[in-house]
């Protein structure tokens, strides 16, 4: 028994794509739910580096095929997610054959190789790529994360290498660059800074991406609403890449909870209203909207910031049936 709605996606067909991200396990237990309420989808984990090169002279396409032909089966557009990150990399990527690490010169073939398998493979079935993941750094001074293989041997110009090589594999796809916290007005600087100065050297960025890892009390409308902004006068569009609406302050250690309350359902359905609807009235520069997860029942914040603290962040619940969260996004 399965309460009817109407399809998100197509609520929103004239405002932007929703999207959600997609695993293995999910484009089977979601199946249904992806099909019926979502245009566009992000592989969570089996594009990024170490998954799908995880030997210098070996990929693995499998997975991330599968996601491209189950999206073409069903009409659903991809984000690639990602090209250079510190994390999930795999172990061989930054040392040479004695366990030292390489030199620059190495790491740029490397990473050129790399974007060239990877972006060509899928050239006209992926449209927009994350391109740089979190290289701005959250509070220490500088602009860039300092601890990160790819800054400590290439150096700084790592990010526009990273841009030219995905531009050179396909000149069509839209490139971002995609970050948490991005709407936190410090680290919000920062990363204006870095698009600026990419453009200013004619580095191709069409977008930057806003991680939603949001929750019932922050960040405030007011915040999104600025950062939009100041993204937007770059020039660049935006996509809010990550959404998921922890019903946990970040550093809440609880992990006792087994139902979430009816305040937590309630404050999260207002949450989730307000950020939609700035979401559409920015819709001439917020060209995509993805969820991090359908239902509640695969989400990786029941092990984020706290390991089996159980969490309710999303649009459909553990039974997969609409939240009034969902409800209200659909009610304008
Ligand atoms: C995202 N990172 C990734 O882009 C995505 O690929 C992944 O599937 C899930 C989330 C979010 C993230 C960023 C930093 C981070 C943890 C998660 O590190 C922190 C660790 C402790 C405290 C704060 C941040």
């Amino acid at each position: 028994m399965s309460m009817q709605v109407q399809s998100l996606y197509q609520k929103y067909e004239s405002y932007f794509p929703v999207g959600t991200c997609a695993s293995p396990r999910n484009l089977e237990m979601h199946r249904e739910l992806l099909i019926t309420h979502f245009n566009s989808l992000t592989a969570e984990n089996h594009m990024k580096f170490g998954p799908i090169h995880p030997e210098p002279d070996a990929y693995n396409f499998t997975l991330a095929d599968q996601l491209v032909e189950f999206a073409k089966q069903h009409n659903k557009r991809i984000r690639g997610h990602t090209l250079v990150w510190h994390n999930q990399n795999p172990p061989w990527l930054f040392i040479d054959g004695d366990g030292r690490p390489v030199d620059r010169d190495t790491l740029l073939k490397r990473m050129e190789e790399h974007i060239h398998t990877v972006v060509s493979r899928y050239r006209g079935s992926i449209y927009c790529w994350d391109v740089v993941n979190e290289a701005v750094a959250d509070s220490s001074p500088g602009v860039l994360r300092q601890r990160s293989p790819w800054l400590g041997i290439i150096g700084p110009d790592f990010i526009a290498k990273a841009f030219e090589f995905a531009h050179a594999a396909d000149p069509e796809a839209l490139l971002f660059y995609n970050d948490y916290n991005a709407v936190q007005p410090g680290k919000r600087d920062k990363i204006v800074q870095l698009v600026k100065g990419l453009q200013d050297k004619g580095i191709p960025v069409h977008g930057v991406g806003i991680q939603g890892h949001w929750n019932l009390y922050w960040p405030d409308a007011g915040e999104i609403r600025e950062t939009i902004e100041k993204y937007a006068a770059l020039g660049v569009q935006v996509h809010i890449t990550e959404l998921d609406m922890s019903v946990f302050a970040f550093d809440d250690r609880r992990t006792d909870l087994t139902e979430p309350t009816s305040e937590m359902i309630e404050k999260q359905a207002e949450r989730y209203e307000q950020v939609f609807a700035l979401f559409r009235e920015y819709a001439d520069v917020i060209t995509n909207v993805t969820l991090w997860g359908a239902a509640d029942d695969t989400t990786w914040l029941h092990n984020f910031p706290v390991r089996g603290r159980i969490n309710w962040p999303l649009l459909f619940d553990m039974n997969h049936q609409p939240k009034p969260a969902l409800e209200r996004v659909l009610q304008f």
